[in-house]
């Protein structure tokens, strides 16, 4: 038997996606009631204030596309877009929208409920009441959980302790500082640069060497700011239906079918306008080892003609992973941040950091000391927010307990046994291989018409089926081990956090594919899932 809950929906987060589904429910009449973390709005913009701290994707297409009006009114500053500028294009869309009202700021979810009984679910933030809503729709981000490392001691450090993903709002000073970062993932390579032009010393302690392309940021050129304006339905219809979202020319030759001197005239044409658009030079980059080949040789002679010391320029080439499938960062002077003499490369790859004490960094074969340690070790990504909170599905089931071998939904949108749960962007969905503004909204979007569907029907309940849920994962890993993604540890797999199973977390058929899909099985009656009873 149902009771009228609270809330028709509760959201949990507001970055990307909990502003625009607030947004969205709200403009359909749902009573909604937001959930944040944070003292405001922004999400993983609002704890990632790292200097350097910038969006791997363009401005341009890294933004709502829903509202013509903000779309027409908005201008970007720079080419890919600064975290101070994107977190104030977050509050203006928040201001607009009037989407703050809808929140509570500093109420970190710690239990979502199941209650079978009156069908509804029931959800309390830390120092706060239990909330009843009809849905749950996690809007917690793939990359919103801290990763600390296991390292001895690190918690204790005697010195200036900092974890690029929790970054302090002040201003952090580094002049005249010794420093040592940890980590050299896409956070660590923003960072570096500019940690490096202030500190009287940096060194950089490497586990796994990356491949890195050059971002080539700029100021936006009005010009080609005009046109996207006159495009803006092209440029989102061309993100709607491309496999990563972004309004790229898919690829249309094999490296391996190119001749070498064509091969290496593409490669510089991609790497010279930057980015991610470097592996849309060819069409078997991420199939083929050998075609992955050939790309790898071509960055590394670009890194052996930027970085001046051989020995350094040796160490920063990757031998671990093919390039591209585990994230490549993007740099804006990385690479030629290891020619600065104030700036050394300590490769950690066989004598790892054993233990922190008091202001030293202790390696298995040398103690370095620091007045500031950077901790740049990621998240534990794509379930870490989930599965940090209490969920119970039916018969009380945790969430924790469903994924022990990993993630498992159906579209990376639902969980059989927990009903009226939705998860924007989750696991197993195209999402964090997908430009995240584009895959936000068309998530929410179809959430949004199922929930309307519903309402229109009479239907209080709906859940995946666990068969569908089933024949989903095993097509999500079948296509996984038809790509180069197996060859490289990383946190698409989980395995950059100790202990948590292996189990690839993204959907790699492709956006529009995906959302076509989405699209015809909402149109078959939203098939795959069981709507089960109706409200009263
Ligand atoms: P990443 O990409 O997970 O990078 C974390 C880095 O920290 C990486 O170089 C790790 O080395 C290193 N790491 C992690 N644990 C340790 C320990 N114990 N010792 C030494 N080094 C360690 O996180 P980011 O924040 O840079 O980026 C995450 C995503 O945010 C990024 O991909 C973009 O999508 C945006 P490893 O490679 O595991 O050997």
């Amino acid at each position: 038997m149902s009771r009228v809950p609270d809330y028709d929906a509760v959201v949990i987060g507001a970055g990307f996606a909990g502003l625009y589904a607030v947004q969205k429910l709200t403009s359909l009449g749902f009573h909604v009631a937001g959930f944040e973390r944070g003292e405001d709005v922004g999400g993983v913009w609002y704890w990632n204030r790292y200097p350097g701290a910038r969006c791997d994707c363009e401005s341009y297409y890294y933004s709502y596309g829903f509202s013509q009006d903000l779309q027409q009114d908005w201008t970007w500053s720079r080419r890919y877009a600064e975290q101070p500028e994107i977190l104030n294009y977050l509050g203006h869309v928040a201001d607009r929208f009037d989407l703050r009202r809808h929140f509570r700021f500093g109420a970190a979810v710690e239990t979502l409920v199941f209650d079978e009984a009156d069908e509804i679910w029931r959800v309390r933030a830390q120092g706060g009441p239990t909330v009843t809503a009809r849905f749950v729709i996690s809007a917690m981000g793939c990359l919103s959980a801290v990763n600390w490392p296991d390292i001895p001691g690190i918690r204790s450090f005697q010195g200036r302790l900092l974890h690029t993903a929790d970054w302090p709002h002040d201003r952090v000073n580094f002049s005249g500082r010794r420093v040592g970062v940890i980590g050299t993932g896409a956070s660590a390579v923003q960072a570096i640069p500019h940690i490096a032009r202030e500190a009287a010393h940096l060194k950089v302690f490497q586990r796994t060497a990356n491949w890195v392309l050059p971002a080539w940021n700029r100021a936006s050129d009005p010009d080609f700011d005009a046109w996207v304006k006159a495009h803006y339905s092209e440029i989102r219809e061309r993100c709607a239906t491309s496999p990563g979202a972004v309004p790229f020319d898919a690829p249309t030759q094999s490296a391996l079918e190119t001749p070498e001197v064509d091969r290496q005239a593409i490669y510089q044409k991609y790497w010279d306008l930057g980015g991610m658009r470097f592996f849309t030079a060819f069409t078997d980059m991420f199939s083929n080892l050998e075609a992955n080949a050939t790309a790898q040789a071509f960055v590394r002679q670009q890194i052996l003609k930027i970085v001046n010391d051989p020995e350094t320029a040796r160490a920063l080439i990757p031998t671990t992973h093919p390039i591209g499938v585990k994230r490549p960062p993007l740099d804006d002077d990385y690479y030629e941040t290891f020619n600065r003499p104030n700036v050394n490369l300590v490769d950690i790859r066989n004598a790892p950091i054993i233990e922190v004490v008091g202001q030293t960094v202790r390696t298995a074969d040398a103690d370095y000391e620091f007045d500031d340690l950077v901790v740049a070790t990621g998240f534990d990504a794509i379930t870490g927010a989930l599965l940090a909170l209490d969920v119970r599905g039916r018969g009380g089931v945790t969430l924790q307990s469903r994924w022990r071998e990993g993630p498992s939904t159906y579209l990376g949108l639902g969980v059989a046994g927990f009903p009226n749960l939705f998860t924007i962007t989750g696991p197993l969905s195209p999402a964090v291989l997908a430009n995240m503004p584009t895959a936000v909204e068309q998530h929410v979007d179809w959430i949004a018409d199922c929930l309307d569907h519903m309402r229109r029907e009479g239907i209080g309940v709906i859940e995946t089926t666990e068969a569908a849920e089933a024949d989903w994962v095993s097509h999500a890993n079948e296509i996984v081990g038809q790509t180069l993604y197996p060859h490289a540890e990383s946190w698409y797999f989980g395995t950059n956090i100790p202990g948590k199973p292996r189990r690839f977390g993204v959907y790699l058929g492709g956006f529009g594919a995906y959302s076509d899909r989405c699209d015809g099985i909402a149109q078959a009656g939203y098939e795959g899932f069981r709507f089960t009873s109706a409200p009263n």
